[in-house]
């Protein structure tokens, strides 16, 4: 009787199954693959949603990982890059060949009233901040960006913390170490100021350069207050040794490994909290709680920080996606890039002028009975939306800008008039 047989060995594989599931490492793995291949989900063609979209190709607007609205003065800012250069030089996906390093990493603002953008996206004027006082590695004056956060500060000043992956230097020689992957990066929080006066040329005016042992493998940056930030060190502590072994850095942050870490400009930093599944791009929400994100898990953890900077955990948000990087709009909505299928993106990492993976937008808001998440946008079959690591929602419009930190366009979409 065959059918007995296969339902025994079925009923087998269910049982060890369910066994093997109760064991922490087989858990995080079957989470892995299900948010990897997003079994589960339907998928859905951007057609679906209310939104009319655009790409923008624009030589400053590639590999834009991450943005920040500023409301105050209505002006988008994007952490640019190169396309090509990230295949060589990304120390967040292990990518260490020093000689082929991004040489343009800047941060780029649009004027986001700009009646342009309308009307054709090829007249988009976009301006590419320039740096003052800020003397890179080695003299070479180079940022290498990764997630950033903005704070108005009022009368235009707007204060902008970026992540910065810096190269090591070989403090033998002072120059730039010849093996970063097996010595690391030297990652920074480099906190700048801009202030618009008008004018072709734009300046970038720098604070401070914060360095720590325990600024590791830093995601992204949120303000807290002026006394400090918080950030996300993706792969926890160990920041290194990608080459050779991968498990010991890509691993890491899947292992759980990854911390929240809260540096204060007076007495440095320390980890405020650990076993983190790829914690990615965190955000300290005008309601005055940390919101931190992971790409491993899925869901989102809120905390509410004290005083001194340690964390209160407060609740979950349970949204089953990979999600990338939050961002919050004037009305306090939580906007969410995730990724349906994890996979593709890896894929995507190593040719961004490839097919373009699928790319979901969730909203998240803290209503009367809890936190709710809904899906906005998704572009199944990567037709108009970039691979999105991080989405904007600017609530005066109602339009959403996309960037990837791989991809070589940007994205925004209007509400379709109905
Ligand atoms: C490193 O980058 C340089 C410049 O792009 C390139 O010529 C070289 O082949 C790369 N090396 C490796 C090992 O990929
Ligand atoms: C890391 O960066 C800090 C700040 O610029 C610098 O003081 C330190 O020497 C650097 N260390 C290495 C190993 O590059
Ligand atoms: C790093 O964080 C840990 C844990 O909070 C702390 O004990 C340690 O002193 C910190 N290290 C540095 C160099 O600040
Ligand atoms: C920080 O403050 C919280 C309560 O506000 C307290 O429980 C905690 O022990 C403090 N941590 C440190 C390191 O002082
Ligand atoms: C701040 C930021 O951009 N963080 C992350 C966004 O998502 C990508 C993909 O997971 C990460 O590599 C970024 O570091």
């Amino acid at each position: 009787m065959p059918g007995v047989i296969t339902s025994r060995v079925g009923l087998a594989i269910v049982l060890a199954l369910a066994v093997l599931t109760q064991l922490k490492p087989i858990r995080d793995l079957a989470t892995l693959v299900q948010l990897g291949y997003g079994f589960g989900k339907t998928i859905q063609p951007v057609s679906d949603f209310p939104y009319q979209c655009r790409r923008i190709h624009h030589p400053l607007l590639q590999a834009c990982e991450d943005m920040w609205l500023s409301e105050r003065g209505r002006k988008l800012y994007l952490a640019c890059s190169d396309p090509y250069a990230r295949l060589q030089w990304f120390p967040s996906v292990d990518h260490y060949n020093l000689s082929g390093r991004s040489q343009k990493d800047a941060i780029v603002v649009l004027d986001v009233d700009q009646p342009g953008i309308l009307a054709a996206s090829d007249s988009v004027t976009v301006q590419r901040l320039e740096t003052r006082d800020y003397r890179g590695v080695a003299d070479d004056g180079l940022l290498d960006l990764n997630g950033f956060t903005g704070v108005d500060m009022g009368n235009g000043v707007v204060r902008l913390l970026l992540v910065n992956n810096r190269a090591s230097i070989d403090p033998a020689t002072g120059v730039y170490a010849a093996d970063q992957a097996s010595v690391g990066v030297n990652a920074t929080v480099e906190v700048f100021e801009h202030i618009d006066r008008g004018g072709s040329r734009q300046i970038l005016s720098h604070l401070r350069t914060m360095a720590s042992p325990n600024i590791s493998t830093p995601n992204r940056v949120a303000a807290f207050g002026s006394e400090g930030f918080y950030i996300t060190n993706d792969h926890g502590k160990v920041k290194s040794g990608g080459v050779s072994n991968p498990l010991r850095t890509s691993g890491q942050a899947m292992l759980g490994k990854g911390d929240v870490t809260y540096c204060s400009y007076d007495n440095g930093c320390s980890i405020v909290s650990s076993s983190h599944y790829y914690p990615n791009g965190l955000l300290l929400h005008s309601d005055g709680r940390l919101y931190v994100p992971s790409s491993a898990r899925g869901g989102v953890q809120v905390y509410q920080p004290q005083p001194n900077g340690s964390l209160q955990k407060l609740a979950d948000v349970d949204a089953f996606y990979a999600i990338d990087n939050l961002s919050e709009d004037r009305n306090g909505d939580i906007f969410a890039a995730a990724f349906p299928t994890g996979v593709k993106n890896q894929a995507y990492v190593k040719s961004p002028f490839g097919p373009v993976p699928p790319s979901t937008v969730l909203r998240i808001r803290n209503s009367h009975s809890g936190y709710q998440w809904e899906k906005v946008l998704e572009d199944r079959d990567g037709e108009v939306l970039p691979a999105a690591t991080v989405v904007v929602h600017d609530a005066s419009t109602g339009r959403l800008f996309l960037s990837g930190a791989s991809s070589p366009f940007i994205t925004y979409c209007d509400p379709k008039e109905v």
